[in-house]
């Protein structure tokens, strides 16, 4: 790593554990830019908190997830893997840009509009007898994208990887730069999202239609890096597909396309390629080799997990090292920034 070299920076939640819509659409690209940049890898605690979550799991989740990042293939010696919570400023920051956020365009952002959508409001008159999930609509949701631009702009990075959903949440993180830099003089880069064109968006193997997801209440609809090969094989499966048996990619055939986008992902080859060379073949052949192609690759990063599950200690040693660099670059720029809102030295 070098203060020269471009920064890279991308988090993920630890809101369980992680899936191959993570691995493929987020971690394995950022595995590919350790060398030739000055990476940062966080695993977000303080967005984790802004939906129901139980403190013992979220602990274990955090920690979990370090290991599955290493396991993955982020080398702690090449990068800072960090916990947000550990790095004062992310929050400071976060507050500073909320008062240059309007309100209403944190009310339009489609994340916050699909998580409230099932909010149960104490004046809900409706007739409908069905239970619904109920959801606690507080402000650290419609603060999310503030956090997440502070979680980039702290570092002054250059490029963010992501999958395709956080767009627009990064759209919002380069006008927030803009806005500053044209208020205040030059401060922040204003960072380029990098979506990887293979497995930037994964859909649920039981509703192709959604993005595969953590959280998804329907075990069947995601693949966990951390799944049993047996489960992995009965979920892919079972994955819904359609009638018409014929392996192609369509929109009409959102089912089938996700599979051979998984595929794709996984060997590097474009869809179309992996398409052809299932021309007069079933869903079935299709179906059995993707298990065995997703159980040969997760196998490797499960033996790697497992080692580091049992040094805890090791563990903690990078988090430490981790957030001790990334805190050195977060108080530089939150000194800049509280100079420049006018904000007086501390004494
Ligand atoms: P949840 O599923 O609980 O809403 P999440 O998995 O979307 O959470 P993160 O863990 O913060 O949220 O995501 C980490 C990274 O993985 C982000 O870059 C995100 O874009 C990417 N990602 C998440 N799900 C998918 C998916 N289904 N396809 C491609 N990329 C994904
Ligand atoms: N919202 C992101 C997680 C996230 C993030 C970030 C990603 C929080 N802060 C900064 C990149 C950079 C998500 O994937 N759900």
């Amino acid at each position: 790593m070098s203060d020269t070299q471009p920064v890279i920076l991308t988090c993920a939640q630890p809101t369980g554990g992680l899936t191959i819509g993570n691995y493929l659409g987020a971690i394995k690209n950022w595995a590919d830019m350790l060398e030739s940049n000055n990476c940062f890898f966080g695993i977000v605690d303080l967005h984790a908190i802004t939906v129901d979550y139980t403190p013992a799991e979220l602990r274990k989740n955090t920690l979990s997830c370090v290991a599955q990042y290493i396991a993955c293939g982020l080398d702690p010696k090449k990068s800072n893997i960090f916990v947000q919570s550990h790095v004062t400023g992310h929050t400071e920051l976060a507050w500073v840009l909320s008062c240059m956020t309007p309100l209403g365009e944190l009310q339009r952002m489609t994340q916050f509009k699909d998580k409230t959508k099932n909010a149960n409001n104490d004046d809900d008159t409706s007739s409908n007898d069905e239970p619904q999930s109920k959801i606690f609509v507080n402000s650290g949701l419609l603060m999310y994208p503030v956090l997440m631009a502070a979680d980039i702009l702290l570092y002054n990075a250059n490029s963010v990887p992501v999958g395709a959903d956080q767009k627009q949440h990064l759209e919002l993180c380069r006008n927030l730069a803009q806005r500053f830099n044209q208020k205040y003089s030059d401060t922040f880069n204003v960072p380029e999202p990098y979506i990887a064109k293979q497995g930037q968006r994964i859909m649920s193997l039981q509703d192709p239609s959604r993005k595969m997801s953590k959280s998804d209440v329907n075990l069947n609809a995601t693949i966990f890096l951390l799944d049993d090969p047996k489960v992995i094989r009965k979920k892919i499966m079972s994955a819904v597909t359609d009638s018409s048996a014929v392996i192609e990619i369509s929109e009409d055939k959102p089912g089938v396309t996700n599979l051979l986008n998984i595929y794709s992902a996984f060997t590097n080859q474009s869809p179309e390629a992996v398409a052809a060379t299932y021309d007069g073949k079933g869903y079935g052949d299709l179906k059995s080799d993707l298990a065995d192609l997703v159980i040969a690759q997760l196998t490797s990063v499960q033996e790697r997990y497992n080692e580091l599950m049992k040094d805890t200690q090791y563990l903690e040693s990078v988090l430490k090292e981790g957030a001790e660099g990334a805190q050195k670059l977060a108080f530089k720029t939150l000194r800049k920034v509280y100079k420049k809102v006018g904000f007086l030295n501390r004494f």
